[in-house]
């Protein structure tokens, strides 16, 4: 069966209901630092965990007899700003919690999210490429591209079956992101719908890579159910669907709310956005495993107002 650790953040409450339906509630297990959503409770195993417990995930391994884990817990780049140490602790030590189990041959496949966050201010910012300069200059962005080099490591030197996405900011209505600079894009469509206008801490032309979530939901199980001989790729795959500004975004609401506002005051967010790429070339998850994404941010725009609309009510 399949461990879900960090399963209450904003990927990992998707993903665990997703693979529940498509594998059975009982043989996926949820775990967390902190309980989650009643239905994420309520509706198969769930485990308090703390990720840099090595100990501590052993046990529910053995236990519940799991063969492959997805990682999902991790601190964000505007949390990771204000507390480095803890980011780096949090994601680096539960990373090679579960590196180490697969090493021992305790579990057989792993799940590890990456992050456009690994480019930094001198990577080519239009279509950036697989492979290419990579100086991140954020505390998020350097744990991740750490992060990346032990995933290739651990499957070169033993064998590991670690598989990985450099996620874009991703954009869903069934949870709230948590500590990112890419969340502007979630919370103006909760403020358009409740104020009808929303002051963005991006500047109006911060040109970013996103996804909607049922696309990376989608990806993420795709890479793990591809054939392992596909993957070229070991340290993280480059993944994209859209990249648009939050005037762009505002431009969309727009046709949906004619009389929404938008508003700007950059925060200490914007170096963040400033560092990262406006849009990625994935042509090798396209080649390798048959990535495609299917929305857009008509359809994202017009799926995250439609169903928060209907959540409200
Ligand atoms: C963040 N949503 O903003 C995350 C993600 C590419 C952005 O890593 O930190």
């Amino acid at each position: 069966s399949t461990l879900i650790l960090g399963a209450c953040g904003q990927i990992g409450t998707e993903l665990t209901m997703e693979l529940r339906a498509k594998h059975g509630a009982n043989n996926i297990v949820a775990s967390d630092i902190r309980e989650g959503s009643e239905s994420l409770m309520s509706k198969g195993p769930f485990e308090l965990l703390d990720a840099t417990n090595y100990e501590a995930i052993e046990d529910v391994i053995m236990h519940y007899e799991i063969e492959e884990v997805y990682l999902m817990a991790a601190m964000l780049s505007a949390t990771a700003e204000k507390f480095p140490m803890r980011a780096w602790n949090l994601n680096m030590n539960s990373l090679f919690n579960v590196l180490n189990l697969a090493k021992e041959g305790k579990i057989n496949k792993i799940f590890w999210p990456s992050s456009i966050a690994v480019f930094g201010p001198n990577t080519p910012k239009q279509n950036t490429p697989q492979n290419t300069i990579m100086e991140p200059s954020t505390v998020y962005g350097i744990s991740k591209q750490s992060g990346e080099r032990w995933c290739e490591y651990y499957h070169k030197k033993f064998g590991v079956d670690v598989r990985s996405l450099r996620y874009p900011g991703l954009i869903s209505w069934k949870t709230m992101p948590g500590g990112g600079t890419t969340d502007y894009a979630v919370d103006i469509y909760h403020e358009a719908l409740n104020a009808g206008k929303y002051q963005c801490f991006l500047s109006e032309d911060t040109q970013l890579p996103m996804m909607y979530m049922e696309d990376a939901i989608r990806a993420t199980i795709t890479i793990m159910e591809s054939d392992s001989n596909a993957l070229t790729v070991r340290s993280s795959y480059n993944l994209g669907s859209m990249s648009f500004t939050p005037k762009q975004i505002a431009g969309q609401i727009r046709e949906h709310i004619p009389e929404f506002e938008i508003s700007y005051a950059s925060d200490f967010r914007q170096q963040i956005a400033d560092s990262w790429p406006s849009s990625i070339d994935d042509s090798a998850a396209r080649n390798d495993w048959g990535w495609k994404p299917d929305f857009d941010l008509a359809a994202t725009t017009k799926a995250m107002l439609e169903n928060l609309s209907a959540k409200s009510s």
